[in-house]
This record gives C-alpha cells, sequence and structure tokens, in this order.
C-alpha cells in the first residue's frame, strides 16, 4: 500500500474518533469483523460464495436450474451428503466441504428442520 494514501486515511480518522466516540465504536466493530473473516480464508461462507457466482441476481427459475443440479439423485432435496460436493458442482476440483461447514450450511437453509434442503429453502436462502 502506498504510504502517501495510508497518512491521509490516519490524519482524517483523528478528528472523527473524538467528535465520535460511538460511531467510532461501531467502525472499530465493523474493522474487527472483516479481520475475522480474512483470518479465516478457507471457511465456507454461502452468502459469500452466492455473491461471487453470481446465485443472488439470478432469477427464481435459473436458481431452481442450479437446485436440480445440486440435487444429484432428483429426490427434491439437497441432503447432507450432497452439500459434500456443493462447491464441485460450480467449481470442477473445489474442495468438499468439511462435516462442520455441511451442518452449518444446512441449518442455515433448513427452515422446517427436515434435515435436507427443498427448493423453496434453497430459494429463500439464496434470496436472503
Ligand atoms: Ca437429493
Ligand atoms: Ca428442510
Amino acid at each position: 500500500m502506498p504510504s502517501r494514501s495510508a497518512k491521509v486515511g490516519l490524519t482524517s480518522g483523528l478528528p472523527d474518533r473524538e467528535r465520535e466516540p460511538e460511531g467510532q465504536r461501531m467502525r472499530e466493530r465493523m474493522r474487527g469483523k472483516q479481520r475475522e473473516e480474512r483470518d479465516a480464508p478457507d471457511s465456507f461462507s454461502f452468502k459469500k460464495f452466492s455473491q461471487l457466482c453470481g446465485l443472488t441476481s439470478k432469477s427464481p427459475k435459473e436458481v431452481k436450474d442450479v437446485f436440480q443440479i445440486l440435487d444429484e439423485d432428483n429426490s427434491g432435496f439437497i441432503e447432507e451428503s450432497e452439500l459434500k460436493f456443493f462447491l464441485q458442482r460450480f467449481v470442477p476440483g473445489a474442495r468438499t466441504l468439511t462435516d462442520a461447514e455441511c451442518k452449518g450450511f444446512l441449518s442455515a437453509a433448513d427452515d422446517d428442520n427436515d434435515g435436507k434442503i427443498g427448493v423453496e429453502e434453497f430459494l429463500i436462502m439464496v434470496q436472503s
């Protein structure tokens, strides 16, 4: 990073800190959150992933097409075993998700707690 822009950032940040301690605390919290995410580049975030591959801007029909690709056995649901290979459906040769990531993914999407992700749940997850 060029040292000039770093200096500008520092001096413009100082008066702010004196005038709005509350705002500064909030900014520090936000920075802390970003740091956490940077420190764990391998942990899977569906939100980030769907933004990255443009899922969030797809139409419901296109999202359903993606769902059908993920639902390899055509059961109408994405089961935990299919979630494991989620990344590989998008990126050939990608890693599999860990058990913890699958469970986290599942519990985030599974609104009716039947242990699998239906197409409606998938849609809600993508669009949330
Ligand atoms: Ca399935
Ligand atoms: Ca479900």
